[in-house]
């Protein structure tokens, strides 16, 4: 991956600077939080570029010029959600047309392409892109998208992102990959070969739990401009307050992912030593089935950890036995968050297909924060004792 974009700036100095100049009338160094939903024409056509704020918005082109430049893509376009701007890629396609999917996403996700998008008519095949030969064996001639997680929610598997890229572009298909539970800091799909990058923002690029908001970016201007047109159409698009809470996010993330990758190694080697733990699942433990491809791929293994209790008893017991770990759904926040997907995040995938994910009424998953680690492991240590 390369360090540098065309400015020659590093990750931490595009983080704090790319897209964003002083603002013109005041100099202010912020970009200001444009709360509006019109704007005034001179004349009939004559106006400034800015007509209308479901479809122009500055706060909210600053931020997407931002996270383009920290996924080394040239577009950004910003979204109401994760949801959303992964429903946006979808909608690129036709009724019809067959997507072949990641069967480990998040269970929204799963929920959305399943109950929502399939009765319009768009076919899904959901594959173990662990085994990339799964992906080109799903292939149709109808299939104009892969769409990818990696690392899957919430097992944290992954997929060789440049095996995915060469067998989708052989088919003609786009390739989006879902790159939340990494961030734009660990892993840069677009710089692998992939066409599209997707982000529940809500997560590590804003970092603070006080938001919901998605984003897509890419490399081509037709692209672009296709999922531009979509979300003119379909009317996904963040507010600019959450615009501007997002960029004040992305300015820290490096130094956030910095601190939650070794907060995420600390948990996840401590949990893999202790007794109450039947199985520990990171990228980032050299007993991750895939932790060559996580070195190869990735340059941080995050801070979400998925651990196996072995009974939903014993699940319950240390979700609701943590002090500084919350129990609550989403992840990527600063401060530690705990749950159980079978119940939680993914509710909403049926039973006998949790089963053959290992998404199993035990399995417990962590957002380690950027607390101090001692704090952490020792309300870890003291849930656990209870057992
Ligand atoms: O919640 P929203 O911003 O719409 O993002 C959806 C989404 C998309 N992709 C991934 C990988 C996600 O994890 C999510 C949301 N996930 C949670 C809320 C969660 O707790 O896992």
């Amino acid at each position: 991956m390369s360090e540098r974009d065309e400015t020659n700036h590093r990750f931490g100095t595009r983080a704090i600077h790319a897209g964003q100049e002083p603002e013109p009338a005041t100099g202010a160094i912020m970009p200001p939080i444009f709360q509006t939903s019109t704007y005034v024409q001179a004349g009939l056509g004559d106006h400034k570029g800015y007509e209308y704020a479901r479809v122009q918005n500055p706060t909210r082109e600053a931020l997407e010029r931002n996270v383009a430049a920290l996924e080394g893509g040239t577009h950004g376009i910003a979204f109401s959600s994760g949801l959303a701007a992964i429903e946006a890629v979808v909608k690129l396609l036709s009724a019809g047309d067959h997507v072949v999917s990641e069967e480990n996403t998040y269970g929204g996700t799963h929920r959305m392409f399943t109950k929502v998008l399939a009765r319009l008519g768009v076919e899904f095949t959901f594959v173990d892109s662990r085994d990339p030969e799964q992906i080109r064996d799903a292939m149709r001639p109808e299939t104009r998208l892969v769409h990818l997680e990696t690392p899957t929610n919430p097992m944290m598997r992954l997929c060789d992102l440049e095996a995915a890229v060469e067998i989708a572009h052989e088919r003609e298909a786009l390739l989006c990959v879902d790159n939340t539970f990494a961030s734009p800091y660990n892993q840069r799909p677009l710089q692998l070969g992939a066409d599209i990058a997707v982000h529940s923002s809500t997560k590590y690029l804003n970092g603070h739990s006080d938001i919901i908001g998605g984003i897509a970016v890419v490399n081509d201007d037709a692209l672009a401009e296709d999922l531009r047109f979509v979300r003119k159409s379909s009317g996904g698009v963040p507010g600019p307050m959450d615009c501007w809470l997002c960029l004040r996010g992305t300015k820290t993330l490096h130094l956030r992912m910095e601190a939650h990758n070794r907060n995420g190694e600390a948990v996840a080697r401590f949990l893999q030593e202790h007794p109450a733990v039947e199985e520990t699942h990171y990228p980032g433990l050299p007993s991750h089935p895939q932790h060559e491809l996580a070195t190869r791929q990735m340059t941080g293994f995050t801070g979400m950890v998925a651990v196996e209790m072995g009974s939903g008893e014993r699940a319950r017991g240390l979700v609701e036995g943590t002090r500084i770990f919350a129990l609550a759904e989403s992840l990527g926040g600063v401060e530690s968050l705990i749950g159980v997907p079978a119940l939680m995040t993914h509710a909403s995938v049926p039973p006998e297909r949790r089963a053959v994910l290992g998404v199993t009424d035990g399995l417990v998953r962590l957002s380690v924060g950027v607390e101090d680690p001692d704090d952490l492991l020792e309300d870890l240590d003291r849930a656990l004792a209870s057992l």
